[in-house]
């Protein structure tokens, strides 16, 4: 009994071993044969991120080579806008027509005074230069109106003279030409 006891725990212990060491074994190959696939293997986890990567990079570039020749199409329509636009007005600035004294035509042309209306900033100043051979008149109001003058009146102004005046206050000023009462202008302060 005891020699057979003794037998079956030595078989026993025979037995574990092999098995513990065919398992190692198995594991070991698996595992040797796993990392060599992973390095192969073009669908590996490393490989899907790096192609994510590249493919991603593609893309913004493809993107950014849009964006810039869009911007190009931009440049190219301000340069062609700006080409069209007519220069900058001196809202500030305002010239008696050359012969506006003449005749009344300066009425349906609304260029007596021109530009005959002017939008500005409280504060801004405005000048008026007379461009017509005859001497003129820069009066605020109406010609029919019992303030004319009240606000601003540049007297007799020569030909070739200037006349300014700084608006301190906001408001919209009809002005004319005392002499020339069909001569008229509009300000508007802001
Ligand atoms: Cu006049």
């Amino acid at each position: 009994m005891y020699r057979i006891k003794t037998k079956n725990l030595f078989g026993k212990y025979l037995l574990t071993l092999a098995f513990v060491s065919i398992m190692s074994f198995l594991v070991g190959s698996i595992s040797s044969a796993s990392f060599a696939g992973a390095v192969k293997d073009s669908n590996s986890p490393f490989d899907v991120i790096f192609n994510s990567i590249r493919n991603l990079e593609e893309q913004n570039s493809i993107l950014q080579n849009k964006v810039n020749a869009l911007q190009t199409q931009v440049d190219k329509l301000n340069s062609e806008v700006n080409s069209l636009l007519p220069p900058p007005l001196l809202t500030n600035a305002v010239a008696i027509t050359k012969g506006a004294g003449g005749d009344q035509s300066c009425v349906t042309t609304k260029n007596c005074f021109s530009p005959n209306v002017v939008n500005i900033a409280t504060g801004d100043t405005v000048t008026w230069t007379n461009g017509d051979s005859v001497g003129h008149t820069v009066t605020s109001g109406n010609p029919s109106d019992l303030q004319s003058g009240a606000i601003f009146d540049s007297g007799l102004i020569k030909s070739g003279g200037m006349f300014s005046f700084t608006f301190q206050n906001p408001g919209t000023f009809n002005y004319f030409c005392v002499i020339h009462p069909w001569m008229t202008g509009t300000l508007t302060v802001k």
